[in-house]
């Protein structure tokens, strides 16, 4: 298991000094935001060169929504998703990270004929098809990230990432797993890592506070354990809160996730 951390979370006066810091401090990969990756490729190459630390994933970033009503919006999806999946893959990155919809629904309810749900699950599935075949063809997954309730309305534990994917012909799929939206979402974090491990290729890590591991009440050594166990030797990246110096916080929870994942038996 691999320790990432978000570019934002760290102090620095540019991409290069970011990177250095991350590596200096313990970690083993970098989560970029996908939003001007394009506009930023070079300087990214660049700041990666020569380092042990790689991009290990690429964090949203698009324009559009693929479940909108308007297919403006979702062909502008697709196409800006498509385009992030290839430098998600020039970048050596393990996949680009993906939310199907935030908020409300933006279709209509079509009931008695079709529910929005129904509508939402037909529309992202022939959608996944395209992007996962996509995705495949250039040696990298979309992720599919579950939120909590307060964020969206649709994918909201594994469970239904899980039933999401089963319905995909799998090529190019995955799930990742939020350690903040699961606190609020699933009954037991350990037990839902364990039932999904096999669709898992990602992590993004915080507290449940949404702080940095070790500053709220989450048990880390449990589900640590199970992904370890299960054969998960992918990255865990940092996406939460940074309450201080981040020069002084992100070198103690590097060390602070170690001493956990050391410990497991
Ligand atoms: C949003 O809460 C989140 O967890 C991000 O990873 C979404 O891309
Ligand atoms: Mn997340």
């Amino acid at each position: 298991m691999k320790l990432a951390c978000q570019e934002n979370l760290v102090d620095g006066k540019n991409l290069k000094e970011k990177v250095a810091k991350l590596e200096y401090f313990g970690f083993d990969g970098v989560e970029l935001w996908g939003r001007d990756i394009e506009d930023r490729l070079d300087e990214v190459k660049e700041s990666f060169k020569g380092r042990r630390i790689r991009i290990s994933t690429i964090c949203s970033g698009y324009r559009g929504c693929l479940l909108d009503s308007s297919l403006e919006e979702r062909k502008m999806a697709m196409d800006d998703i498509k385009k992030l999946l290839i430098y998600t893959s020039e970048l050596g990155a393990v996949g680009l990270i993906m939310v199907p919809i935030f908020g409300a629904p933006r279709l209509p309810d079509l009931s008695p004929f079709m529910g929005v749900r129904e509508l939402e699950e037909k529309l992202l599935l022939e959608e996944l098809d395209d992007l996962g075949e996509f995705a495949s063809e250039h040696g990298v997954y979309l992720l599919l990230e579950p939120l909590n309730r307060y964020e969206t309305h649709f994918i909201k534990s594994l469970d239904d990432g899980a039933s999401i994917i089963a319905q995909t012909h799998r090529k190019g799929i995955k799930m990742m797993a939020d350690f903040f939206h699961m606190s609020i979402e699933e009954r037991d974090i350990a037990e839902s890592l364990k039932n999904h491990i096999d669709d898992i290729a990602h992590v993004h890590l915080a507290d449940s506070n949404r702080l940095l591991p070790g500053m709220g009440h989450t048990d880390f050594k449990e589900p640590f354990k199970v992904l370890k166990q299960g054969g998960y030797t992918g990255y865990m990246a940092l996406e939460c809160g940074v309450p201080g110096d981040p020069d002084i916080l992100l070198p103690k929870t590097v060390e602070f996730l170690h001493e956990q994942i050391n410990s497991i038996s």
